[in-house]
């Protein structure tokens, strides 16, 4: 066997992990030692790998390949007993929480930067999952930061790369790495959740539908289930080979990156259905022919409709939705009489509440949904999801969202993100307006008074931890509501998020154009927060 090296390091300053675990530039995480440092101080945050089973994988971005070479090495040197890792070192971020899961593993490396670009010139990241399968909570990513500062050397071996590409056990050092096919376990996942013969049926029936894999990880998986187990034609999934620069494409599944898939779905050659995931396949975005879904609204539809699927047939536990998401959800928990959380931003905060069986239901308004199947939101998941009602209720997307509106009113929303703010300016419009928000409630703007103004606290039910400066929220006497906050997950400078939302009951006014609709929330929205004094900018960069 080969001796495990002690290689001499320092602490790195920085490596704090962010909404979900540590991004940078792809060349960051490429200088010396600078993986190496992140990593050993992961194990060294968890009490070491000692005969610990890890699962490793990642959405096949550049450096994905070499990255998972070091962290084979670095876990085998650190005295791991076995190493799970996807075929070519692949793993969409959901199928890996579930592996998580079903080996009974300690815990996973997740190498990717998600929703951002990938290459030598874009971005990377790592994340740490713990055993139940969800992101580290802030308690692991809290001790993971303080490693890094006190690292002085981290532990390898020197051994050749090794084959990735076959399937089955090798040995490296004391280690077992065992080579699994990335898919064969989350396709028969869903394969008991949903009703796959139904969805057949509507497919045979004539349903058409696209899913945009954005040459990121999903593509392997969407092809599998959609195309060979479903019996959707080839060619149905499109951009499905996952490349380590996705093709150039921005795979974030919104109006705004995924232009391809909403010009045909808005166009004349439309099929019934499509849908987007994005880098590491735990995002999703609908949209019908003619009918864009917005991400809250799809919470809401698939609260109300998921007992049509097997896997939800018995009801929901609970419903839990990010602070910034809008209320829509909670109107279908309260019609149902289902108890509904609010978060912070970040999956990580729905862990206890999926563990603890108080909410069965997640989302955030990023295009994140997903269910205590497994513990990260699941793009493919709510892809299958929504097949499964339209299967059951043999109604199109546009009917099910008006039938839904018509029922529970619609919450108008939009984010507004404005991207690379210089981060002094940034952090100089948020401190400002912390420290003016006790004076904001019974002021008027834009013709609607404030009734409350805070920074989001959060205290988990479950664990009494406490979670503060998650965000500001500004809410109007009418039930409109502004919030800002900055991005966690952003690679350079900061990415200021403005969340708007409005409440109209109906049965009039609910066919509004979200922008028009929101106008007068987002004229106060600027001036509130005096968004062009401080940052020179008066429109956003990108609309969702
Ligand atoms: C963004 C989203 C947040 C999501 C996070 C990770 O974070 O707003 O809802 O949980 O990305 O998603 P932020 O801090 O940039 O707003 V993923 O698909 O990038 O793991
Ligand atoms: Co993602």
């Amino acid at each position: 066997m080969t001796a495990p090296l002690t290689v001499p390091t320092r602490p790195i300053e920085g490596q704090k992990p962010g909404t979900s675990g540590l991004r940078k530039k792809t060349r960051v995480f490429m200088e010396p030692g600078y993986l190496e440092n992140f990593v050993q101080a992961i194990f060294d945050a968890i009490g070491g790998a000692a005969g610990k089973t890890f699962v490793l994988g990642g959405d096949g971005r550049y450096f994905n390949d070499r990255a998972s070479q070091t962290i084979l090495r670095m876990a085998a040197a650190n005295g791991a007993a076995r190493v799970i890792v996807g075929q070519g070192a692949l793993l969409s971020t959901p199928a890996a929480s579930h592996l998580i899961r079903l080996r009974g593993t300690d815990g996973g490396l997740i190498l990717s930067a998600s929703h951002n670009p990938g290459g030598p010139d874009e971005d990377f990241g790592l994340k740490f999952n713990t055993p139940n399968g969800g992101p580290a909570p802030e308690g692991v990513t809290e001790a993971i930061h303080a490693a890094t500062l006190g690292l002085s050397a981290y532990r390898t071996l020197e051994t050749p790369d090794i084959d990735l590409s076959a399937l089955g056990e090798v040995r490296l050092g004391d280690m077992t790495v065992e080579v699994v096919d990335p898919v064969a376990d989350y396709a028969a996942l869903m394969e008991r959740l949903f009703d796959f013969g139904a969805i057949r049926a509507l497919r045979e029936g004539g349903f058409s539908m696209r899913f945009d894999a954005m040459c990121a990880i999903t593509g392997p998986y969407a092809t599998e289930i959609l195309e060979n187990r479903l019996g959707f034609p080839k060619g149905t999934v499109v951009h499905g080979t996952p490349l380590p620069d996705f093709g150039g494409m921005h795979p974030d599944p919104n109006p705004t990156w995924a232009h391809e898939l909403m010009d045909l779905m808005m166009g004349p050659e439309a099929p019934e259905f499509g849908a987007a995931s994005d880098g590491d396949g735990d995002r999703n975005m609908i949209v019908g022919r003619g009918t864009y879904v917005s991400p809250s609204d799809s919470l809401a539809v698939l609260v109300a409709n998921a007992h049509l699927a097997p896997g939800y047939a018995a009801g929901l536990k609970g419903v839990a939705r990010s602070m910034p998401t809008s209320a829509a959800a909670d109107r279908v928990a309260q019609a149902m009489g289902l108890a509904a959380y609010e978060t912070p931003t970040g999956w990580k905060f729905f862990g206890n509440l999926l563990d603890a069986g108080r909410a069965t239901l997640c989302g955030e308004e990023s295009f994140g949904t997903g269910s205590d199947h497994v513990r990260e939101k699941d793009g493919l998941w709510a892809v299958l999801l929504w097949l499964n009602i339209l299967a059951a209720r043999g109604q199109g997307v546009a009917e099910i969202l008006s039938d839904h509106w018509q029922r529970y009113g619609r919450n108008y929303y939009s984010r507004h993100d404005f991207e690379a703010i210089e981060t002094v300016k940034a952090d100089a419009m948020m401190t400002a307006l912390r420290a003016r928000l006790a004076d904001l409630p019974g002021t008027e703007h834009e013709g609607r008074a404030v009734a409350s103004a805070d920074d989001f606290a959060y205290t988990d039910p479950v664990d009494g931890s406490v979670s503060t400066g998650q965000g500001v929220r500004i809410v109007f006497e009418d039930g409109a509501r502004i919030v800002l906050r900055l991005s966690g997950t952003g690679t350079s400078g900061a990415t200021l998020r403005v969340y708007l939302e409005r409440y109209v009951p109906g049965p009039e006014d609910l066919r509004l154009d979200p922008q028009e609709a929101l106008a007068p929330i987002i004229r106060a929205a600027h001036a509130l927060a005096d968004i062009p004094g401080y940052t020179g900018r008066t429109a956003p960069d990108v609309i969702t």
